[in-house]
């Protein structure tokens, strides 16, 4: 530790030497924390021993690396129950059968594809893997969002023979231009969501309305089991360190444990477990019931949906959403590549001189969880804090979840992003998709990362290409 702590000072020391690209822009302090540009250990495997050494299209689809070959079955059964198409009710696959009445997709990989994340619609397209969350100001009294009474909490686009879908939903953009400090232009997409043929006459005046487009698969175990006590201490709600970042956790109800507890998935961290993601997934976006969610998502507004035959009591018994949430635990980090190249580690410096690991933590240790032997003290590198923060009103989506507000969302994990592409076939981020590379996503950064965003506009040329291959390491 002490030796840490010169190393730090020293550190300290070189990055005030004179270094154009990396000062500060006016206005905002040099950040004193010492930019760690070495390899540090483990650094290399994000998922510690559940890193996986896959590239390519498939680097989402590879179980972590230290399952047993027994359990490496029960993996191949949960993703098939994730790649399998569902038919509405009745079919002749009594198994597969109970999709909708109202719907969103026939499967979790149509939004997932590979594992990947989704992306918004093209112009003039339908929305495929990007979904819209509805709510009236208030919480429920676990403390949920308001359904809108009319829709329910999501508007499903899609629904099966003799029901009326809810609507369609579309993205306008128009481009916002802007200039990196030192002139360079670039171009910004600001996204507007349409939503149009509404199958049940108008939304309510007062509906918040949330698009989000679909998270990659990988490492979900691992954030499971990150202690509690490790997000909580990342807390700084009203910012005593001064530093201009907040972050909250988010507590939501999880109805398996009948009490509120940490949020942990989603992008505004509203879903306890993988377990209660899962069911949410099954019933909101394919009309699937389970044990967890076992009544349709039909409102009292929707007769014909309430009247459509079931595919069963529960569709998806309790053994498959095991399988299903046994597959969400374990699909493999991919190991990083070229992390000892110099111009990886000036970036890794910079992200860390940027203010960018003071949300996205690079490193923590996983606890015990139980029944995931595979999963427990694994030293991680996930690049979050699973905290919420305010990133400002360009992003915000106005939609209260739990406790997140309006401008609060999830600090994403960064690991994997460099498949994304190949996995994905897009490079879409943030949590409507509408950043279209790694640059256009951090200019995107307000609020408590505004200091970040502004730091990254006054990099030179060669220090953003430093930064992004960095990112582009992981
Ligand atoms: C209509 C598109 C769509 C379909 C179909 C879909 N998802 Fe998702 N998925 C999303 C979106 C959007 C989110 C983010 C949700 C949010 O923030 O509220 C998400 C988030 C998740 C997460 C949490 C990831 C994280 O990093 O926190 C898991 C796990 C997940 N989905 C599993 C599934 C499973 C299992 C299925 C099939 C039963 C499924 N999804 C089907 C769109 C979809
Ligand atoms: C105040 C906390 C905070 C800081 C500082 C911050 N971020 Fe983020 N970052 C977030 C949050 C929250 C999101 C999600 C925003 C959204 O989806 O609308 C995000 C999203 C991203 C994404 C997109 C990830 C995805 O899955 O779509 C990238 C890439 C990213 N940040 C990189 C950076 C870099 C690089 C820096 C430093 C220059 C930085 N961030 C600084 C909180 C932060
Ligand atoms: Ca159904
Ligand atoms: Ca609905
Ligand atoms: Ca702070």
């Amino acid at each position: 530790m002490r030796a840490g702590a010169l190393l730090g000072l020293w550190l300290m020391g070189m990055a005030c030497q004179p270094s154009p690209g990396a000062s500060a822009p006016p206005g905002l302090p040099p950040l004193p924390e010492p930019p760690p540009d070495v390899t540090e250990p483990g650094e290399e495997a994000p998922g510690g021993a559940t890193s996986v050494n896959v590239t390519g299209p498939e680097s989402f689809t590879r179980p972590a690396a230290n399952l047993s070959l027994g359990r490496r079955s029960d993996f191949l059964v949960g993703e098939a129950f994730f790649e399998t198409d569902w038919f509405a009710a009745p079919h002749a696959r009594a198994d597969r059968d109970g999709l909708g009445p109202l719907f969103h997709a026939v499967s979790c990989l149509a939004c997932h594809p590979r594992g990947g994340r989704g992306a918004p619609p093209g112009p003039g397209e339908p929305a495929v893997s990007l979904l819209v969350r509805l709510s009236l100001p208030g919480t429920t009294p676990e403390g949920a969002p308001v359904p809108e009474p009319t829709y329910g909490d999501q508007l499903q686009p899609l629904a099966v023979a003799g029901v009326a879908p809810e609507g369609r939903v579309e993205v306008r953009t128009t481009e916002r231009p802007g200039t990196f400090a030192d002139g360079t232009p670039y171009t910004l997409l600001v996204p507007e969501l349409v939503l149009s043929a509404l199958g049940y006459g108008p939304l309510h005046p007062d509906t918040r309305v949330s698009p989000r487009v679909a998270q990659p698969m990988v490492g979900l175990g691992l954030l499971a089991a990150v202690p509690e006590e490790t997000v909580r201490a990342w807390e700084d709600p009203d910012d005593a360190d001064g530093d201009g970042i907040s972050g909250r956790a988010n507590t939501v109800w999880s109805a398996r444990r009948g009490q509120a507890v940490l949020g942990r998935f989603g992008w505004k961290a509203n879903q306890p477990d993988l377990e209660h993601q899962n069911a949410g997934a099954l019933l909101g976006d394919l009309g699937i019931t389970s044990p967890q969610s076992p009544a349709e998502p039909c409102t009292a507004a929707q007769a014909g949906c309430r009247a459509a035959p079931s595919g069963g009591a529960p569709e998806l018994d309790a053994r498959k959403l095991e399988a299903l949430t046994f597959y969400t635990h374990l699909v493999g980090v991919p190991l990083r590549q070229a992390v000892d190249r110099p111009e990886v580690l000036r970036g890794k410096a910079l992200f860390h001189q940027t203010g960018c690991a003071r949300c996205h933590r690079p490193s923590l240790e996983t606890g015990e969880v139980e029944g995931y032997p595979e999963l427990s003290g694994q030293r991680l590198w996930p690049y979050t804090d699973l905290l919420l923060h305010d990133l400002g009103e360009a992003l915000a989506d106005g939609r209260e979840d739990f406790l997140a507000t309006g401008r609060e969302w999830r600090t994403p994990p960064l690991w994997g992003l460099s498949r994304t592409h190949e996995v994905s076939g897009h490079m879409r981020l943030l949590h409507d998709g509408r950043a279209r590379s790694v640059m256009e996503a951090i200019l995107w950064h307000g609020g408590e990362a505004e200091g970040s965003r502004e730091r990254v506009r006054h990099l030179s040329a060669e220090d953003r290409a430093a930064l992004e291959a960095f990112l582009g390491s992981l």
